[in-house]
């Protein structure tokens, strides 16, 4: 590749022909050169701007010099390896940096690697007379493989062109045969294919100032250094770019991704990712909970229970009236419900019943003997709509209850014990209350439309202080 660089101060530029990009230049991957404009004016003052024509602050460069200093680098001869590009022949770009230019990413950047000829025009100033962006834009305008590229570094503003040509070349020589040993350390880095911002890096002394490496990284154990380095790429992407978060695409994401974007307040929808908030119900929610209710409930019900039973259960027991019930009694209710931003109805919601005595035991005999701890907090409901299953928003809803559960006393006391109980043939919900930390404690017998069903009893402590319990 060769890099020719137009510029009015060559001298801000004059390291990189010594430095840098060495490699590369030393292995014949890449020919750089420097020109000053000036050389292309024909006044005695070597003039390369003047007032902006309608009147207005600051000065712009000259079309005229900037077209012959341009015409005469584009000239330069270029050596195309014979199989560089098949039939297309050689590729020419002209790179004008400039605040109103489109933000240069990794992406262009892998581009512009591949390019034969690389010619940066640096304006100062207050920009180059736009017509000289929109001559080299046209195709046709100054030759077949010529094209035009106005970038900016991000949304701030330099003097001049002369630290973003710096920037362009460096990330572009990087990529060249020669200058990175490892070609799988681009991979992982930042902007590279994961989409994801790098995870932190740590070397010896194992403690510095107080501060240790984190235990995991001298553990030897590979798959647990892999799965935590992801997290901390994933939170460091969600928390500092969002923007690229947004942007991830499902197939970028894994399994073992879920639950740390659930953590983080992102779930993963098959558009990609979307934040979601957990928040504790409102007596306004009531309908919007009984709609969600009715459109969940049938999802956990065993097989030989009729339509009709399940829709007597809901017209009896999910109404809007019996949530507004619930929603009036916050201290015998936990009532917490999930949103996914951009849709309006309810994602998910949790019910868990909470002791008004330290002492109170739950609420069936057959439990209360396999639950013996108080007080006992029930998880009653933890409904997800089908749409949004493995999203991870049940596994927030699910941390939400536990840590809020967790901030909450009864008479003085903490909450000791939450228990469950679940169909025992819903494979799913039994794998998840496993995943959430519950034990399978037992079994009870229970009726649903006048049949006893057998019902697994899941329970797990709660622990005081968890991270993410949800406000009042
Ligand atoms: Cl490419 N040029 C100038 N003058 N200012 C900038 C920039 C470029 N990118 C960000 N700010």
């Amino acid at each position: 590749m060769r890099i020719d660089i137009i510029t009015i101060f060559p001298e801000y530029l004059a390291p990189l022909e010594l430095s840098l990009i060495g490699r590369a230049a030393e292995a014949g991957h890449l020919q750089l050169a420097l020109h000053d404009l000036r050389d292309w004016t024909d006044d005695a003052h070597r003039t390369v701007d003047d007032t902006p024509t309608g009147g207005g602050a600051g000065m712009v460069m000259k079309p005229d010099v900037w077209g012959s200093a341009i015409d005469e680098v584009l000239a330069a001869e270029v050596s195309v390896p014979d199989d560089a590009h098949g039939s297309a022949g050689p590729r020419t770009v002209l790179a004008i940096p400039t605040p109103s230019g489109t933000r240069l990413t990794q992406r262009i950047v892998e581009d512009l690697a591949t390019v034969d000829h690389l010619v940066i025009a640096c304006g100062r100033y207050e920009g180059i007379d736009a017509r000289v962006a929109e001559h080299y834009g046209e195709t046709g305008g100054a030759g077949e493989n010529l094209e035009t590229l106005e970038y900016s570094l991000g949304d701030y503003v330099l003097n001049g062109g002369e630290v973003a040509a710096l920037a362009l070349v460096e990330a572009v020589a990087r990529l060249l045969p020669g200058v990175v040993g490892n070609p799988e350390s681009l991979a992982e880095e930042s902007h590279g294919t994961a989409g994801l911002l790098e995870y932190p890096g740590y070397t010896r002394p194992t403690k510095w100032r107080e501060l240790e490496v984190p235990p995991v990284l001298l553990s030897g154990n590979h798959a647990q250094i892999e799965r935590w380095r992801r997290d901390r790429a994933l939170e460091r992407t969600v928390t500092r770019r969002p923007d690229m978060a947004a942007a991830l695409r499902p197939e970028q994401i894994d399994k073992g991704d879920r639950a740390t974007l659930a953590r983080l307040g992102w779930a993963v929808t098959q558009t990609g990712l979307r934040r979601m908030r957990i928040r504790r119900a409102r007596p306004r929610d009531a309908d919007a909970l009984a709609n969600l209710a009715a459109a969940t409930f049938p999802l956990a019900c065993p097989p030989e229970l009729t339509q009709r039973d399940i829709a007597v259960f809901i017209s009896r027991n999910l109404t809007p009236r019996r949530f507004r019930e619930y929603l009036t009694e916050p201290e015998r209710y936990l009532v917490l419900v999930g949103e996914i931003d951009g849709i309006d109805a309810l994602a998910g919601y949790t019910l868990a019943v909470i002791p008004l005595t330290a002492d109170e035991e739950p609420y069936a005999d057959d439990v209360a003997k396999i639950v013996p701890q108080r007080p006992a907090a029930e998880l009653s409901k933890i409904y997800v709509r089908s749409e949004h299953h493995s999203t991870g928003m049940g596994q927030a809803l699910m941390e939400a209850t536990l840590a809020t559960l967790g901030g909450i006393r009864v008479e003085g006391q903490p909450i000791d014990v939450v228990w469950l109980g679940t169909n025992l043939r819903n494979r799913r919900s039994q794998k998840f209350y496993a995943r959430s930390g519950f034990a399978n404690v037992g079994a009870r017998r229970f009726l649903v439309g006048g049949r006893e069903q057998d019902d697994a009893v899941w329970a797990r402590s709660v622990v005081e202080t968890m991270p993410g319990a949800v406000a009042d």
